[in-house]
């Protein structure tokens, strides 16, 4: 029986000719308590797999273990970031980490090992590709609330993904709390694509998100989308339209028609404001600003504007995330550009990385668009980046899709949720699950193998069923 993990490690051996052994307390007993002074979030979850002791075929677990069991956890800082070695069998478990978060996915790999109540005698090393393993969740055209987002960190965390970027505003609706600018949420919240009544997150909602994120360790980095998809803002302070006219509640799916005045005063009174407040109140050190279509501007204006967006991203003392459109302009060290689309202009990326050290995030639409549909008769999902298949979401390599862009500028890797056709907790999941494993995958750096992740995803989809999550039964998986 192969071991169902995924994102697969680097490297695994497993014993095929050990029986597997009942899994019981004192493996976990034992493990917590070696990762407890170290690695409290690792020993936290790690308590949690006394749920799989219980699924242990009865009898099995009773009695006596075997003599002489030992569990060792050890940090050793010679592994690379988030990374670890794990020896499991009957009566020796051992694991090291080069860090918390290494020990943190090295119990999630143990979690997927034995959760049908059985201990397979293996040995892993492994550690991520990509230092941003990440997934965005678009709350701005249609809202979801704290227990959807928070099952959205569940599965990010499951498949040790480390970042949950959340697209907080847009056309449609404005879902975060800004201090000292209430009219954002009063009357900048309440719709959605096609009506609804919307919503937002207070401060406390978004505190209490980000330590739910935080002890799964995946950190949250909150996007307000700049210069334009600006229209709710629009609407709660007209002052700072090019035209200062009054507008109404946008309920429809176009994108590139708004934009702020770019050089207003009161503009950038409402960007400091924003700006400070959402950096006051993110524990994680990096903000997005979004910069993605904001057609109606010129590329001067557009460059002006956000360069100076970069100004005041550092005077707050964050680190900032634009998508690609931003590349080529003065920008902060250290600022991620999120590449998604090879619809636009690309040819600089390559230029930019040389001679800017500018750092990308691969997000192309084709491949990591999770709001695109599966086929074309699929009921949920838009099609203007083609169809992604399982397969597409699987089989791509993020440096490959950035003509020119050298290996060491591409830090990360993205799956996005765009949610113009997408309503609920159960729509989100069905976009991805099963695509979300398959791209972090590939965010993981996993030796790509197709039939094996496949064959993995019968396992995987029975867990998804008992946590009550609905997912699409791909063809081609021989799902229980
Ligand atoms: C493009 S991707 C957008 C979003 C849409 C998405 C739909 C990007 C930076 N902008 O505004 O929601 O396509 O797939």
């Amino acid at each position: 029986m192969t071991v169902p993990l995924v994102p697969a490690p680097q490297h695994v051996t497993v014993d095929e000719d050990a029986p597997r052994a009942p899994l019981r307390a004192e493996h976990v007993d034992g493990l917590v308590r070696a990762l407890a002074p170290w690695a409290p979030r690792a020993a936290r979850l790690a308590t949690g797999l006394h749920a799989a002791v219980a699924r242990t075929t009865p009898g099995e677990s009773a009695g006596a273990g075997p003599a002489g069991f030992g569990v060792r956890a050890d940090l050793d800082a010679s592994l690379p970031a988030e990374g670890y070695t794990l020896l499991l069998s009957a009566d020796r478990w051992e694991l090291r980490a080069a860090d918390e978060a290494g020990a943190f996915w090295a119990v999630r790999t143990v979690e997927q090992a034995v959760r049908d109540g059985s201990v397979p005698t293996m040995e892993v090393t492994d550690s991520p590709t990509y230092a941003v393993r990440g997934v965005m969740l678009d709350v701005a055209r249609h809202f979801l609330d704290v227990v959807a987002v928070k099952r959205v960190v569940d599965l990010a965390s499951a498949y040790r993904l480390n970042q949950l970027h959340l697209h907080l505003t847009d056309d449609q609706g404005w879902r975060i709390e800004i201090e000292g600018r209430p009219l954002l949420t009063e009357r900048g919240a309440a719709n959605d694509v096609d009506g609804g009544t919307g919503g937002f997150f207070s401060l406390d909602d978004y505190a209490h998100l980000q330590k739910y994120a935080a002890e799964r360790h995946v950190v949250v980095v909150p996007e307000v989308d700049l210069p334009g998809h600006t229209h709710a803002a629009q609407v709660a302070y007209p002052e700072v339209s090019p035209d200062g006219v009054e507008r109404e509640p946008y309920a429809g799916i176009e994108v590139g028609f708004s934009t702020v005045a770019v050089d207003a005063d009161a503009t950038w009174a409402l960007v400091e404001d924003v700006v400070a407040s959402l950096a006051r109140h993110t524990v994680g050190d990096t903000i997005h600003l979004g910069g993605d279509e904001a057609l109606v501007l010129e590329r001067d204006d557009y460059v002006r504007f956000v360069e100076r967006l970069g100004r005041v991203a550092a005077s707050h003392g964050k680190r900032l995330t634009l998508w690609q459109e931003a590349t080529g302009a003065d920008l902060p060290d250290g600022t991620l550009l999120q590449y998604w689309t090879w619809q636009i202009d690309t040819d600089h990326l390559a230029r930019a990385a040389r001679e800017d050290g500018a750092l990308f995030v691969a997000s192309p639409a084709n491949h990591a668009y999770l709001d695109q549909k599966y086929d074309e008769d699929f009921p949920l999902g838009l099609t203007w980046a083609g169809t992604v298949s399982l397969e597409d979401a699987y089989a791509w390599d993020p440096v490959a899709e950035l003509p020119g862009v050298p290996a060491a500028s591409v830090v990360g890797v993205e799956a996005c949720l765009w949610t113009e056709t997408i309503r609920t907790l159960d729509d989100v999941t069905t976009m991805l699950l099963p695509r979300l494993p398959a791209v972090a995958e590939v965010a993981w750096g996993s030796p790509q193998d197709f039939d094996r992740f496949r064959a993995t995803l019968p396992a995987h989809g029975a867990w998804w069923d008992d946590a009550g999550l609905a997912f699409h039964r791909v063809d081609g998986v021989e799902w229980d």
